[in-house]
């Protein structure tokens, strides 16, 4: 097909608005909140301009935008060297030390700001009584003070967690807010603003100086220049093809507005990627996608296969033939495999036994606190996935009374929960070795571009509470870059009015074209962005490991599918986009198509099965230390559209 150029023909050109600012927060959630926060705390002070921008709006954006019920990381009375054990031990014993170190020492003072800003934490009183985060608030000390948390496990807390992210935004909103009037600047937040691209140093390709992006309610591009940036959009979901459809199309269990952003615009950029082969695939409640955990630790349920057998224990010793020891340490992914080895087989349906958790922990409970009990089932979900709530109320189930189906999700790349793909970065000066450290912690290859939360890999288990803490850490080192580099003023090349064709082309392309066939969704011209989802989705699920082939995938397989994704790349030139939300729905697809590739690459270059249970390597089913007990990395060349991959030395810091 012939190349698409924008003469804004067809489509009303937009307005440019520029605007020029030291640091640069990309996203709006836990890590870059906690950025905000702590980039208020230092570069105030010095002068230095902050700008947030989030595609959506902060108070409700992001993986937290409908709540959680637990904070998953708050160390509490465990050191940083258990938090490394753990971390190293659940990702399968490759991880970065030093960055989990650094997060296990901080995370706990974001835990304890959340407190202090008004989010409720569920306390355990003196005499051994479990209190609501409102009821605790009357009686107990705050966590700072020696309050006692409510552990559902050894790193979780309960929290009432409805409004935490909107608890978490205002504080940053008024950090922002702080920075906006001493810097005397008219706007310093922009929602609604969806990025699309970073922009490079004229002067050093290696070195960041803008992004450009546009709003999603008004015809109107945005050009940021910046000194630092950090980039923050957190992971990348439906890249693969769902579970659900139809009715329940749309769903996912992580936020499916985060499109893969992050690693899309780092790659572009020449950042170096790390562990892109990891991804997540978390056992939810079927249909409604509700986590698990509080499930299995608060209250302790069970599951089992139809004959009533636990699937973690029977096949348990089959598994060591292929993953030895690691099968001992019972890691997220391995309960996966454990679990999914009984559905291959038919012994389906897995259910989790609510029924007589809840009964169990009934025989010893007045009915007040039963009733108490059977709310606080619900609220998990309330709090959190409410769509759960809505599929057990559909399907008259009562999780006092009915046991639910267990099903392991489609694939999500994320960095901060149980999985580790990311951005490669700079660790802390005082822990690891040279290699782990070359500048500024959190900072990626690109010289003043930083990121956190989801961004970083090679460093999970950091859920939202170290999101936020990693967001701090990453704050406050990009003011210390700054200030170490005040002479320096980055320029990029790239022309807005040549920005502004490239971001608003599906636009002008279905001005053009739409008319030209009664149904416009069928255009010889152009691929409508849905159309083109589905086609990655199934592209991704069909040759890297989706749910369709219970995420199994080999070099053969993965060879296919790069011809087919190399077509997706070059059709996704001709999407169009009626409006600005479908505008907004084709470049996302365009950052999923690049993180999709990033994970099928690295998937290809690891000739092992690292993380059975999230996904197999056919021709190479058994973990291979011996070859394998390291990192991957990556670096994409946008010019060539080549990448090169590559191994880094794994160390353990930790005994
Ligand atoms: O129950 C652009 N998470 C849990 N963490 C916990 O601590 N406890 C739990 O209970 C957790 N569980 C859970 C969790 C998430 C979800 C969805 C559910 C349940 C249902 C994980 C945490 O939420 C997660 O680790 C952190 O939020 C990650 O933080 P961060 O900052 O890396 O990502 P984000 O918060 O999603 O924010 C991303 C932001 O980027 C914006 N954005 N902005 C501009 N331009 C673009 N191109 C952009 N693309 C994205 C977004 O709008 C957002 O603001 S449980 O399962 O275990
Ligand atoms: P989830 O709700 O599955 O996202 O998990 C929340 C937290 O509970 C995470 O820290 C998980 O690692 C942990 N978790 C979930 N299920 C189990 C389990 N069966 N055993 C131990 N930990 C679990």
């Amino acid at each position: 097909m012939e190349a698409k150029i924008n003469n804004w023909e067809h489509c009303e050109k937009p307005e440019i608005v520029v605007h020029e600012t030291d640091i640069l927060l990309i996203g709006g959630g836990m890590a870059c909140c906690g950025a905000a926060f702590e980039t208020d705390r230092w570069a105030t002070s010095q002068g230095l301009r902050i700008t947030m921008v989030d595609k959506a709006a902060t108070d409700r954006s992001g993986a937290v935008a409908q709540g959680l019920s637990a904070i998953n990381t708050y160390l509490g009375d465990n050191s940083p060297e258990d938090y490394v054990r753990y971390v190293r031990q659940d990702l399968m014993g490759i991880t970065r030390e030093d960055l989990v170190y650094d997060l296990g020492r901080h995370v706990d003072d974001s835990v304890h700001r959340f407190e202090e800003w008004g989010l409720p934490i569920w306390k355990t009183t003196e005499d051994g009584r479990r209190l609501d985060g409102a009821a605790a608030k009357r009686s107990e000390p705050s966590l700072e003070d020696g309050g006692k948390p409510v552990r559902s496990g050894r790193w979780q807390i309960m929290i009432n967690g409805e409004s935490y992210k909107v608890v978490v935004a205002e504080a940053a909103k008024l950090a922002l807010e702080n920075n906006r009037k001493a810097t005397g600047v008219d706007q310093n937040l922009f929602e609604r603003v969806f990025i699309v691209k970073l922009l490079k140093d004229e002067n050093d390709p290696d070195r960041i100086a803008g992004a450009v992006g546009f709003s999603v309610r008004e015809q109107k591009l945005y050009v940021f220049k910046c000194k630092a940036a950090l980039l923050a959009a957190g992971g990348a979901v439906n890249v693969f093809k769902t579970r659900a459809t139809g009715e329940g199309q749309g769903r996912a269990w992580f936020p499916v507005w985060n499109a893969g952003s992050t690693y899309a615009m780092a790659a572009e950029l020449g950042a170096e990627l790390t562990m892109m082969e990891n991804r997540f695939v978390p056992t939810r409640f079927k249909d409604g996608y509700g986590p698990v955990g509080a499930w299995f630790l608060l209250f302790k349920a069970k599951a089992t296969n139809a004959l009533g057998e636990e699937y973690e224990v029977t096949n348990k010793e089959e598994a060591r033939k292929l993953y030895g020891d690691y099968v001992d340490n019972m890691g997220t992914c391995m309960r996966n495999h454990l679990m999914i080895q009984d559905m291959k087989e038919g012994k389906g349906p897995i259910k989790i036994h609510t029924d007589k958790a809840m009964q169990k922990l009934a025989e010893t409970m007045t009915p007040k606190e039963i009733k108490h009990l059977e709310a606080e089932a619900w609220e998990d979900f309330l709090d959190m996935t409410v769509a759960q709530a809505g599929v057990w109320a559909a399907n008259n189930v009562e999780p006092e009374k009915t046991p639910s189906e267990l099903m392991p999700s489609e694939p999500y790349l994320l960095g901060s929960h149980a999985g580790c793909a990311g951005i490669w970065v700079s660790g802390p000066e005082d822990i690891g070795p040279d290699e782990y450290h070359w500048g500024y912690n959190r900072m990626t290859t690109v010289k003043g571009l930083f990121t956190a939360g989801d961004g970083v890999g090679a460093s999970g288990h950091k859920f939202s509470s170290g999101s936020h803490s990693e967001g701090r850490i990453a704050g406050k080192n990009m003011v210390s870059f700054l200030l170490d580099h005040k002479d320096d003023d980055p320029q990029f090349s790239e022309d807005h009015e040549e920005l502004a064709k490239e971001v608003f082309m599906p636009m002008e392309t279905w001005g053009k074209y739409n008319e030209y066939t009664t149904d416009a969704n069928i255009n010889p011209h152009y691929i409508r962005p849905s159309m083109l989802q589905q086609r990655l989705q199934k592209c991704m699920d069909d040759y890297v490991g989706g749910v369709g082939t219970w995420y199994m995938t080999s070099g053969t397989m993965l060879d296919e599918g790069f011809k087919y994704l190399e077509m997706i790349k070059e059709d996704s030139q001709h999407m169009c986009a009626e409006n600005l939300h479908e505008l907004l729905r084709a470049w996302e697809n365009y950052h999923r198509i690049v993180a999709g590739e990033a994970h099928a690459r690295h998937i290809r270059f690891r000739e092992e099965t690292r993380y059975p249970g999230y996904y197999y390597r056919g021709d190479h089913l058994a973990i291979d230390d011996e070859n394998w007990k390291c990192f991957v990395n990556s670096k994409y060349d946008k010019e060539t559209n080549s990448w090169d991959l590559f191994k880094r030395t794994y160390h353990q810091l930790v005994p």
